[in-house]
């Protein structure tokens, strides 16, 4: 216990400090650390108030997420906070870094509550399929109110240190957490506060006691987004019992419903996606004490839609940008493009009304590639040729400065072929980011054979700085996510030619939980685009071109898969696109049959759990879960389905690889079960036991 928790005396005020990195979770150690040294402090007649602390990062960041689904060890946290409540003296939290979950649960068990300028505090359960287990759900309303009591529970996103000073979640705010705490305690003992426990302190619900829709239209205004997900629903009941409950039967209920998620399977997928991200940090092949080289100002070539984004991306972090193109004319659109979106955010309230006008500051626009030479790291987001992409690489090694990372946003191609334009392959590596680059939160980070440790571990850092999430990912076309998104292209385009019409394609996938089908998000990027490249390739999909051939290329032109009522972006099923299919199959020969949801979502789906287990036994991703982590953040795949990896494990791999293989028969070789799937099969194993040969 003397490890985790630390007991000092400073003559009256006892400072318990807690001292469990890397987040101080709240393990059975701290839990009953924290218990003893209380009790300890409390039968101690010199001490009259006590200040809980943490050392480190940052205060409490919740329950231990890895006791979840073991057995549960004593003490329980509720019982620790009734001891904290029930406390005859004050007990104060001070905060700092972050009070998320079980730790702001606890501070909210003190009486009172002060946090450092740069603290956050929440309770992002629901992020993890769950709801906060240790009366958050009944102190938080009683401390700031249901209204953003929901906000912060049904969202989970936590709040700044001001905002809750200025909601009454926290009385001061401190400089240092142990001396500003301390300081707070004597403060308290000189004025005589009296304790104020939230559980008998019903003055902040009693409005929506009164006029319950204060609560109702909250929840409507959050539950908005999250189709599919229960922990947000079950998170809004138990604020509800709150309001309609005394604090014991609201305790319970709000227990009872966090039981009931915790043995959720929707939880346990979240939870897997939580520790496969940080997983996904963990690089190998990168020498003990490797530093990151240090990236002040970026250069980006190319501000189109995806220069553009990545721009804004480095911006909104902070980082200086020098955006270039070869053309003034091609410069002032995408400035422009950049202004605009940024005005409309901020016209949404997403942004500061300054924001645009600061963050536009950030970014230098220039013509020609000579200005590159005072960045530390360079993204070019040029034209996506194998040609154009090395005439360039040729010359940012004539303008770079020696050591900045020279990176692709290439979404295909062989980063190491585009590093042979340069003399300095090693600091040549792929940045993958995923269109709206402003938006989407994965970057994919290539590694070529000849990339530098270094190198990449900027690339890395960097795309953590701008909030993105990196996976590194091997060499091969369209390296991870275009590689497996291909494949289930490919059957949404042979669904069609079978009897499938897009609506029922593009419904069966967003009932599955992703955000949008393929026919939709094909019209959202234009049908056009696929056209033009087949037509350069030589490539024939009847009817995809006759629906180009129609003048049907999408959103844009008011029509494509589905058509859009002007200045809609809601896709409208046409049934002048079925007569469009079902022409081209007579002139095909073809006869439509029914093709069953069933029937469309394994085939969507099998050949991208096959294509990952391909990637995996040729070592272009390190792990299963950076698979799913390149879908969730990629492509929007339902968080609480894991991703593709974690899906398969769930429905099983034996009946992914006979399904696999009765499709073999019936379509061709496309279907043909990877090596390691049958491995796997045959092996009683699942994906999560896999690991790479050391
Ligand atoms: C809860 O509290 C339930 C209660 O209501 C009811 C109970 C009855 N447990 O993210 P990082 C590890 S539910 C165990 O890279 P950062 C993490 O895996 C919980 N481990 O750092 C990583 O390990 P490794 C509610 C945890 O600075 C290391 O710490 N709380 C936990 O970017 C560093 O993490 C949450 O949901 C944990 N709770 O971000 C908060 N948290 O180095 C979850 C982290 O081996 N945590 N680890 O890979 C976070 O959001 C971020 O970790 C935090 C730090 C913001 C704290």
């Amino acid at each position: 216990m003397d490890k985790v928790i630390k007991l000092e005396r400073h003559d009256m005020i006892a400072v318990l400090t807690v001292n469990s990195p890397p987040v101080n979770a709240l393990s059975a150690a701290v839990r009953g650390g924290i218990l003893e040294c209380i009790k300890d402090a409390i039968v101690d007649p010199a001490i009259k108030a006590i200040v809980l602390t943490c050392a480190g990062r940052t205060f409490i960041a919740g329950a231990d997420i890895t006791e979840f689904g073991k057995p549960s060890k004593p003490p329980a946290l509720n019982d620790v906070l009734s001891e904290i409540e029930n406390s005859p003296m004050p007990i104060i939290a001070a905060i700092h870094g972050t009070a998320l979950g079980g730790g702001l649960e606890l501070a909210l068990a003190c009486h009172f509550r002060v946090a450092t300028k740069e603290a956050k505090l929440g309770l992002p359960e629901v992020k993890l399929g769950l709801l906060p287990g240790a009366g958050g759900t009944q102190r938080l309303p009683r401390a700031v109110g249901p209204e953003l009591a929901v906000k912060m529970i049904v969202g989970g996103d936590p709040i700044p240190a001001a905002e809750a000073l200025k909601n009454g979640l926290i009385e001061e705010i401190i400089e240092g957490p142990a001396a500003g705490g301390e300081a707070f305690a004597r403060k308290v003992l000189a004025e005589k506060r009296p304790l104020r426990r939230l559980r008998d302190d019903e003055s902040k619900i009693a409005a929506a006691k009164a006029d319950r829709s204060i609560f109702t239209n909250a929840v409507a205004a959050m539950t908005k987004k999250s189709r599919g997900l229960e922990a947000p629903f079950a998170a809004a009941d138990a604020v509800g019992y709150a309001i309609d409950l005394p604090f014991d039967e609201g305790l319970k209920k709000e227990r009872e419903g966090f039981l009931k998620l915790l043995t959720s399977d929707q939880s346990k997928a979240q939870r897997y996606a939580f520790f496969a991200e940080r997983k996904a940090h963990k690089i190998a092949g990168v020498p003990e004490g490797t530093k990151s080289r240090p990236v002040e100002r970026v250069a980006i070539l190319g501000a189109g839609t995806m220069g553009g984004g990545i721009a804004m991306s480095f911006a909104n972090a902070g980082i200086p940008v020098t955006l270039i193109e070869p053309g003034e004319e091609q410069l002032k659109r995408g400035m422009g493009i950049m202004q605009k979106n940024w005005e409309a955010t901020a016209a949404r309230g997403g942004i500061p009304a300054d924001a645009p006008a600061k963050r536009m500051a950030l970014i230098n626009g220039v013509v020609g590639i000579e200005n590159v030479g005072n960045a530390d790291l360079v993204i070019e987001a040029v034209f996506e040729t194998m040609a154009v992409k090395k005439g360039v690489f040729g010359k940012l090694d004539q303008f770079a400065k020696p050591g900045a990372v020279l990176a692709s946003n290439t979404s295909y191609l062989n980063i190491d072929e585009i590093a042979k334009s340069t003399n300095r392959p090693h600091d040549v590596l792929g940045m993958h980011f995923f269109s709206p680059a402003n938006i989407m939160k994965l970057c994919e980070i290539v590694r070529g054979p000849r990339t530098a440790p270094d190198a990449l571990i900027t690339a890395v850092a960097t795309s953590r700085q701008i909030a993105k999430v990196p996976v590194v990912v091997g060499l091969c076309d369209g390296f991870v996510a275009n590689r497996m998104y291909d494949q289930s292209g490919k059957q949404a385009g042979k669904l069609l030619f079978e009897g499938a019409l897009p609506q029922q394609v593009d419904a069966v996938l967003t009932k599955f939980g992703m955000p949008m089908g393929p026919f939709v998000m094909s019209d959202l990027a234009g049908n056009d685009i696929g056209w033009l490249s087949r037509k350069d390739r030589g490539i024939k999909s009847e009817i995809a071109d006759a629906l180009c051939e129609a003048g049907r290329f999408g959103q844009k032109t008011g029509k494509g898969w589905y058509r859009y009522e002007a200045g809609s972006r809601t896709p409208i099923p046409d049934p002048a696109v079925e007569t469009l299919i079902e022409q081209t199959l007579a002139r095909l020969g073809r006869k439509r049959r029914a093709v069953s949801d069933e029937e469309i979502l394994e085939r969507m789906m099998y050949p991208i759990i096959n294509e990952g287990a391909r990637i995996l036994e040729q070592g272009i991703a390190a792990r299963p879960g950076d698979i799913d982590v390149v879908w969730l953040y990629g492509f929007g795949w339902p968080i609480y389905r894991g991703g593709p990896m974690y899906y398969a494990d769930q429905i099983g791999l034996d009946g992914v690889l006979t399904k696999m293989r009765e499709l073999q028969v019936t379509m061709g070789d496309e279907f043909k079960p990877a090596a390691l799937l049958e491995t796997l099969v045959a092996e009683g194993r699942k994906f999560a036991d896999f690991s790479q040969p050391a």
